[in-house]
């Protein structure tokens, strides 16, 4: 799953292991009929379109925003690998691994920081409600509170903080990536 995944704050190929222990061997076997059906392979990665046939249970535009959720590495492109992850963390993850997954997939370039910019096309790609410029300025001031040591970006500690302390500007930032997330 690529080189650069040292930063992440959960071990991918541990949870991948472990998938079996973690939603259980029949849903295991599952996950690997639908994705031979669809992939043809284990080794393939799938693009958009074959994502969606893979999950065509779910709405397109969800979907869309879903994808970039599953490519972990950001190839535009879901392994198998990548696709067991994300099943798992959904299903079974803690809090944290669940935040990981979300904070990686607002990282476009993979560097363990989240960038303003990055952080308003993530918020633009996942957010649904508002008119434009309610979301620009939203967006801003949401960015300004998020990032409390004022550096420029936001850490993965911040990003904690801000589902701690603003839950409602993350879930109007994360729209529905925000589902499903629990506190413990
Ligand atoms: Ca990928
Ligand atoms: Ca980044």
């Amino acid at each position: 799953m690529g080189t650069h995944q040292s930063y992440l704050s959960i071990n991918q190929k541990k949870i991948v292991k472990s998938a079996g222990n973690r939603v259980g061997g029949k849903t295991l076997d599952t996950l690997l009929d639908d994705w031979n059906r669809v992939a043809g392979s284990k080794k393939n990665q799938i693009t958009f379109e074959k994502f969606c046939e893979l999950m065509q249970h779910l709405p397109k535009e969800d979907l869309r925003k879903l994808f970039d959720l599953y490519d972990t590495d950001h190839n535009n492109k879901v392994s198998f690998e990548e696709y067991v992850l994300t099943v798992v963390v959904l299903m079974d993850g803690n809090l944290d691994e669940k935040l990981t997954l979300i904070y990686n997939s607002f990282d476009e370039n993979r560097d363990g920081t989240i960038t303003r910019q990055e952080f308003q096309h993530a918020a633009k790609r996942f957010s649904q409600a508002g008119t434009e410029l309610d979301r620009e300025m939203f967006i801003r001031k949401v960015f300004a509170k998020c990032d409390t040591n004022n550096d420029g970006t936001i850490s993965f500690e911040e990003f904690r903080q801000f589902l701690k302390t603003d839950r409602e500007s993350f879930e109007k930032i994360c729209g529905i990536l925000a589902v499903g997330l629990n506190d413990e």
